[in-house]
């Protein structure tokens, strides 16, 4: 491909695109990706996780002079050239009387429901999010399992959500079944594409790639993989990933 590095830009995702899932780099992908990817595009990496996981998983701080663009969080956090040149979050965002609003309506909401087992920790504050969880995050493995098939049958989450929605009409919320026991509550747009207002602040790339395990619908990379900025790829695992930037880089 004729491009310079900087008419390129290629993003990707980190859990089942760099890394197996949860797991740490394998030495062959970063060889390949420093060595020859680096020279011929600008590339960044967008996650979920925060900035300690991408470390753990990408072998430590070095990726703060290895990757061009590193955007933890879904790009709440912002670094570019090893510098953070930016940070945003829930509580900033929607202030401290909106976001206790939600709090205390949740609870109550919480505190009038009866479900087989409750716990604690019905909500766990992050810094990009809030995690609803109707038996408590602190339940145990086997009680999490019961919730699970529960909420299967009787929809705990789903109607919370319903009432919730409802309720905070006038904020503009995104609400996620993700896992078992909890949903996600975040702002509309602070998912992965949250990253590419960033990224194309200032720049001028002709071709903005994507590189994406989770990209069908549902899943965490259907956004920016859909977006009309990105040309997405889907990927099955690290290996596919190699494979489709050798066929596109010509290497
Ligand atoms: O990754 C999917 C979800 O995993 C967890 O959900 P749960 O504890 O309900 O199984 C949470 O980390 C949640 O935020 C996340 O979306």
């Amino acid at each position: 491909m004729a491009f310079q590095r900087e008419d390129i830009l290629l993003l990707f995702d980190m859990d089942g695109t760099l890394t197996k899932s949860r797991a740490v780099i394998e030495d062959e992908f970063k060889t390949f990706l420093y060595n020859e990817v680096r020279p011929r595009a600008t590339i960044g990496v967008v996650g979920g996780s925060d900035l300690e996981k991408m470390f753990e998983q990408l072998n430590g701080q070095e990726i703060l002079q290895k990757f061009d663009y590193i955007y933890p969080e879904n790009g709440l956090l912002q670094y570019e050239n090893g510098v953070e040149v930016g940070r945003e979050s829930i509580s900033q965002y929607l202030g401290e009387e909106v976001l206790q609003r939600f709090i205390n309506f949740v609870l109550r909401y919480l505190s009038e429901i009866t479900i087989p087992i409750k716990r604690g920790t019905f909500i766990e504050f992050r810094n990009g999010m809030l995690n609803v969880s109707p038996i408590g995050r602190n339940c145990s493995v086997a009680e999490r399992k019961q919730f699970f098939e529960y909420d299967r049958a009787n929809y705990i989450r789903q109607r919370m959500i319903d009432v919730l929605k409802n309720e905070f009409q006038d904020v503009d919320l995104t609400y996620s079944i993700g896992g078992e026991i909890s949903f996600d509550v975040f702002p509309n747009g602070w998912d992965k594409t949250y990253c590419l207002k960033h990224a194309t602040k200032g720049t001028s790339f002709k071709e903005i790639h994507f590189f994406g395990d989770k990209t069908d619908p549902g899943g965490n990379d259907y956004e920016i993989y859909m977006d009309s900025r990105t040309i997405g790829h889907k990927v099955s695992c690290p290996d596919d990933t190699i494979h489709q930037l050798k066929e596109l880089l010509k290497i």
